[in-house]
């Protein structure tokens, strides 16, 4: 008797979600066709068609067709996908950050010409600790390539690869290497060798061969891509605020419930920090530790805020052999206490300290500011956007964001009634 009533109650909720229209099962239609920024789809395609490249290319064609330039992001990043994009992060809608706080600035905050080209210990003017962080490869002065985050940077290029090789070791994924991962380490790789680690191995285990960078299992298919885009991701469909515009308000619950946090009742006087992420992002993981190491050196002057928001890798989804294996396999929650639940794992592993408040299901906060999958901003004493990153993961880079904090911080002191 039991098995005939679950066998209804199952029946019935597949026809609720599928409905009585036309259709394969194995093939659901894509979500967030009527979001205002989700791109156009042509009639009678399904994602899984574009398994074939020639299809691909054609739908691609007539997106390009659709969409004179300049395109929007989301048309950008599903073009790119259908051309063969699997998201390395020099393409579609991944970009650099925009900020407000750049050489140009230092300089002007500092009465210096524009064609300065360093800026000693001695001509600045705040906390050491401030000019040891702004003068990046520490040779004892800023200068504009100090402050240049873009790919182009010979450290941005060693900082990407040291990121990496932590990913690589970090074997539990929560943003930390133990001595037991460090000796795992250290046994994998010099395996059957005399005597340790020759050059080679290291070679070979810290720089995969292959087209990809991703780990065998983790890479995507072009159908699970576009869908996650649709999704929402792999990426918001909405650019976000743009720099200088006012931080949209919003008011979210913390995940024990206990509270409800609004942006505008923080402070108006000090800079305000906003980290966007989610629990199955492994970038995000590995670097979260980062955003607290810069919170803890900053707590005293700026104010900081996690937004939870929907999950990047979800077994139902774009879903990673990695994480896996590091016990993150969760499915897209369809319920808020879902959600909930799941950024309760992420706080129980990642432990952090910074106040984290869950976006809603509707994803109206994450959507708003563009923050999934992780995305780091900074509001200036004014509430308006001083930096914003790029995209997540690619763009989601604590120390330039702290550099950014750290000038928004000199303007706030500036501003001080004396
Ligand atoms: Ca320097
Ligand atoms: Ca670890």
């Amino acid at each position: 008797m039991m098995r005939t009533w679950q066998l209804v109650l199952t029946c019935t909720a597949v026809w609720l979600t599928v409905g009585p229209s036309p259709g394969r099962a194995e093939e659901p239609p894509l979500p967030n066709l009527q979001h205002p920024h989700a791109p156009r789809w042509p009639e009678g395609v399904t994602p899984e068609r574009l398994s074939d490249p020639a299809e691909a290319a054609r739908v691609a064609e007539w997106l390009a067709q659709q969409y004179p330039e300049p395109r929007p992001e989301a048309v950008r990043m599903l073009i790119a996908i259908l051309r063969g994009s699997r998201l390395m992060g020099n393409d579609g809608w991944f970009g650099p950050a925009q900020s407000r706080f750049d050489w140009a600035w230092l300089l002007n905050c500092h009465r210096l010409p524009a064609d300065t080209a360093e800026i000693t210990a001695d001509q600045f003017k705040s906390k050491k600790a401030f000019f040891d962080h702004l003068d990046r490869n520490g040779d004892g002065k800023i200068k504009a390539e100090d402050l240049d985050w873009s790919e182009r940077q010979p450290y941005v290029i060693q900082w990407q690869f040291v990121q990496r090789w932590a990913r690589r070791l970090d074997r539990d994924g929560d943003g930390l290497i133990s001595p037991e991962e460090w000796q795992e380490f250290y046994q994998r790789i010099a395996r059957n060798k005399e005597g340790g680690i020759r050059v080679a191995d290291l070679r070979a285990a810290l720089i995969p061969r292959g087209r990809s960078s991703l780990e065998p299992g983790d890479a995507p298919s072009v159908p699970v891509l576009v869908r996650g885009l649709y999704a929402q991701e792999i990426g918001a469909m909405n650019p976000g605020p743009a720099l200088g515009e006012p931080a949209p308000d919003f008011t979210l619950r913390t995940p024990d419930g206990s509270r409800s946090i609004t942006l505008s009742s923080y402070r108006k006087d000090r800079p305000l920090v906003l980290c966007f992420g989610n629990f199955t992002c492994g970038p995000f993981r590995s670097l979260y530790p980062e955003v607290e190491a810069v919170y803890e050196r900053h707590r005293e002057h700026a104010d900081f805020l996690m937004i939870y928001v929907r999950e990047a890798h979800p077994e139902d989804g774009w879903k990673m052999i990695s994480n896996e294996r590091q016990g993150v396999a969760v499915a897209q929650p369809k319920l808020y206490e879902e959600r909930v639940s799941v950024c309760q794992q992420f706080c129980k592993k990642l432990q952090p300290r910074m106040t984290v408040v869950v976006d809603e299901l509707d994803d109206r906060v994450g959507g708003t500011y563009s923050g999934m999958p992780a995305r780091l901003y900074v509001l200036d004493r004014l509430g308006r956007i001083a930096y914003k990153s790029g995209r997540g993961p690619f763009g989601f880079k604590p120390w330039e964001m702290e550099q950014a904090l750290i000038m928004a911080c000199m303007e706030a002191e500036a501003d001080q009634p004396r």
